[in-house]
């Protein structure tokens, strides 16, 4: 059993979401197939988010009303959420297409559902 880890990292002014396998696998160091498109997309989303986020945390040092900040923390989940969906549907029509292409699809798979378990907790 692998636990895939994604990080985001910065090369080239534009992030790169790189895997890296915790154990044994075969997808070590592979890169993200969003398209340029999709990359910006998702990234004026993160930064929306980034934005929520300091905004939340403002919210916080002002003392306002507990149930404000955590409407306010919800928005950002969804908005945060909206932003993995996009990278994993990306992902689905890309690396897991090209994956199923090269013969190791299975892999592809259970690493997609193994994500996606964690991401639907
Ligand atoms: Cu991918």
């Amino acid at each position: 059993m692998y636990l895939p880890i994604h990080i985001l990292t910065k090369e080239t002014n534009c992030f790169t979401i790189k895997t890296y396998n915790t154990g044994v696998g075969y997808m070590e160091g592979k890169e993200t197939m969003l398209n340029e498109i999709e990359k910006k997309d998702v990234r004026q989303r993160l930064k929306k988010v980034a934005g929520q986020i300091n905004g939340i945390d403002k919210m916080v040092e002002e003392g306002r009303y507990c149930v404000d900040v955590v409407q306010q923390i919800v928005a950002a989940r969804a908005a945060l959420n909206k932003a993995a969906m996009l990278i994993l549907e990306s992902h689905a029509k890309s690396c897991v297409v090209k994956a199923i292409k090269e013969d190791h699809g299975e892999e592809s798979i259970d690493e997609l559902m193994q994500v996606l378990k964690h991401f639907t907790k």
